[in-house]
């Protein structure tokens, strides 16, 4: 019986664990959810896990939500390639790494991404103007750390540059959006600013069967909306 997963177009944590199943090649059933419809808040979807957000992956009877949950969960089922590390001492850099993004970057990286992926820019622009610095920081951070294009921890892609690589996938995304062009962010082209995390994005895009795992409606004309990230 092959994994499900419920996943979300745009969704990073859904993108991470998608990206960890690609580089173990472990198949997985896919139920795309539509957040716009309410998938996420319907009555058939919270019977699967009551707090209604996805990634949530089902294994037989056992359910799993929490994106490094699942990816941690994923690394016991299938340990090789191994995504927390092959020694003690890389298994805590890997959670360090991906803990610093999800209790520091990720708020840094979404100040300015989210009010102008989600049309909030005009009304919110001093609020991402004083947001820009901060970004920076982080994203020197993260230069520094993948130097040359090398894994965040050690010498194979690991949960950490997941979880990191969906987060900038995210800012990324909105530079690019012309509500972006109101502001000196002064991070595109990535080749620029940051060339050893534009080598690092061309090694995590290499894993094969990336190309499944992109967030399906970045390629449609379809804008990003709150109501569909929320
Ligand atoms: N910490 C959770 C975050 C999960 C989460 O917030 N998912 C969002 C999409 S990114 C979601 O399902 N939102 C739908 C909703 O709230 O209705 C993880 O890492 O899996």
């Amino acid at each position: 019986m092959s994994v499900e997963i419920w996943w979300g177009s745009g969704s990073g944590p859904a993108w991470r664990v998608l990206l960890g199943a690609a580089i173990k090649g472990v198949p997985l059933e896919s139920h795309l959810m539509s957040f716009s419809a309410g998938d996420t808040r319907s009555d058939w979807f919270r019977a699967i896990n009551p707090r209604g957000k996805v990634p949530t992956v089902r294994d037989g009877d056992f359910v799993l939500n929490e994106s490094l949950a699942i990816l941690a969960w994923l690394d016991r089922k299938h340990p090789d390639p191994p995504l927390f590390g092959r020694t003690a001492e890389e298994t805590g850099l890997v959670w360090r790494w991906a803990l610093e993004h999800e209790n520091h970057a990720n708020a840094a990286l979404g100040a300015v991404a989210r009010p102008i992926a989600f049309g909030r820019a005009p009304y919110e622009s001093d609020a991402v103007r004083a947001a820009i610095p901060a970004m920076h920081e982080e994203l020197r951070r993260l230069e520094h750390a993948v130097e040359g294009g090398r894994p965040l921890v050690g010498d194979t892609l690991s949960a950490a540059d997941l979880v990191w690589f969906c987060g900038l996938q995210f800012l990324v995304r909105a530079a690019t959006r012309p509500a972006a062009e109101a502001f000196d962010l002064g991070l595109l082209p990535l080749a620029d600013h940051y060339p050893s995390i534009l080598a690092w994005v061309r090694r995590i895009e290499a894993i094969e069967g990336y190309e499944q795992t992109q967030p399906p409606h970045w390629f449609e004309s379809d804008p990003p909306s709150p109501r569909r990230l929320s």
